[in-house]
């Protein structure tokens, strides 16, 4: 199989060419279009063209009589093949019987005006045509290649099952795989997988509460940053004493919310604060110099009529002040966490707080974020147990607890997911 590729100005006469050159039969590839000009790629058997004289009766059908020699395709003429050119060679008119047999492979449109809207729509409709058919031709090696690796290579097959359904991304679970050395040890490649996931993830250990700093915590609404805060709180009064911490709530204007966060810094003994924006941060800080850990609660951004980026920005401000944390629910859709994290990574977050893992049926959305956006994870929130439920985060747990889901839950990933990854990656195969 050879390709070949031709150029015209516009799709109907890219497609005369093809069809006067191959036939009806003509794979065609893939179109493009660059600077005013069409551009298709044939795939194109050359033992296929010298019959291509047998093609034509099927044309002839419509008209009943045979097509004249000036329209038979070039080959079966016993000719050259045309020179393939940027601008189409002229191809001659065919006579108004012939015209009426080719019509229906080729719409003819002449109109000039609303003519003209309908030769753009006809076009539009072969290009659709066109990618449709290379989007099937893709899947169908996908699923050839997909059915090659299962039997030269099962255990990548099956690690690759496995990272699937875990839920680790396409991306993350390539680069896993590239680094599994040739084996037929499944347990083996198993574990290797398992700790190049694990060693990707990064992790803060638990310097807020062993040494403080100034924390703002951020995400959307019932993320659970009010509950990791009081946590954190928890753990550093029992660790420490009351003494040194301070819970600050900024920019809160739901109806009770600092009275939520005042309540809990009563029982904690922990001084609560009020500021009408994160900007007015460094000013109270000023105040709160003698506090080593300062916990910063705020709302969720995209409030009613709220610029979102003027949100990004106060908490980019922030920089070389505090440390901008996300709190990134384990629950949500891995492409919401993926969003959720890229979104504040731009604002200058440089960690997470991992929450609701106990609610979680799978956690290789949230590793494949914190990965993919290099957001190291603090603290792991798993209940509402101000003084059990917080831990500092720990890859060996999160992964061994992403397999533990998929066991629990039998998770499977299914075959067409598979066969799909493979696109684009045809290479792992070999
Ligand atoms: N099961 C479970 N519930 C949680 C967790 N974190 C928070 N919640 C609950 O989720 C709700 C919203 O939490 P909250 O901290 O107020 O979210 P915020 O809006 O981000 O401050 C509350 O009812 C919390 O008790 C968690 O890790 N697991
Ligand atoms: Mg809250």
């Amino acid at each position: 199989m050879k390709m070949q590729k031709y150029t015209a100005p516009d799709m109907r006469s890219a497609l005369r060419m093809v069809r006067t050159e191959h036939g009806p039969d003509a794979l065609i590839l893939w179109t493009r279009r660059a600077a005013g000009v069409v551009e298709l790629t044939v795939a194109t058997d050359p033992e296929a063209a010298v019959h291509a004289g047998t093609l034509a009766p099927a044309l002839q059908v419509v008209g009943g009589e045979p097509l004249p020699a000036r329209s038979m395709p070039a080959a079966s003429r016993g000719e050259p093949p045309p020179v393939v050119t940027a601008m189409p060679p002229s191809v001659p008119e065919p006579s108004s019987r012939v015209e009426s047999v080719v019509t229906p492979v080729i719409p003819e449109v002449r109109a000039p005006s609303r003519g003209t809207v309908t030769a753009m729509a006809a076009e539009a409709g072969i290009d659709g045509e066109l990618k449709a058919l290379r989007r099937l031709l893709e899947t169908q090696l996908a699923a050839l290649a997909w059915n090659d690796l299962t039997r030269r290579s099962p255990v990548i097959a099956e690690l690759m099952r496995l990272l699937a359904a875990l839920g680790v991304d396409r991306a993350l679970a390539a680069r896993l795989l590239d680094s599994v050395p040739a084996t037929d040890d499944l347990g083996f490649a198993r574990r290797m997988v398992l700790d190049g996931l694990q060693a990707e993830i990064p992790t803060l250990g638990d310097a807020w509460t062993e040494q403080g700093g100034t924390l703002v915590l951020t995400g959307p609404a019932g993320s659970g940053k009010t509950n990791a805060l009081a946590a954190l709180a928890a753990r550093w009064v029992l660790r420490h004493g009351p003494s040194g911490a301070a819970l600050v709530s900024a920019g809160e204007t739901r109806l009770g919310a600092f009275e939520h966060l005042a309540r809990l810094g009563r029982l904690l003994g922990v001084p609560t604060y009020q500021i009408g924006d994160v900007a007015e941060l460094p000013e109270l800080m000023k105040r709160l110099q003698d506090h080593r850990l300062v916990l910063v609660d705020t709302p969720a951004p995209g409030g009613r009529g709220e610029d979102i980026e003027a949100y990004g920005r106060g908490l980019a401000a922030l920089r070389g002040i505090a440390t901008v944390a996300v709190a990134l629910p384990a629950t949500l859709q891995a492409t919401a966490l993926r969003a959720l994290a890229a979104r504040h990574a731009r604002w200058g977050a440089t960690a997470c707080i991992l929450t609701r893992l106990d609610e979680a049926l799978s956690l290789g959305g949230a590793i494949s974020a914190v990965i993919g956006h290099r957001l190291p994870v603090a603290y792991v929130t798993e209940g509402t147990s101000l003084t059990d439920d917080l831990r500092p985060a720990r890859g060996e747990e999160l992964v061994e607890r992403a397999v533990a889901l998929v066991e629990r839950h039998g998770t499977t990933a299914d075959e067409d997911l598979l066969t799909r990854r493979m696109e684009g990656r045809l290479d792992v195969a070999s």
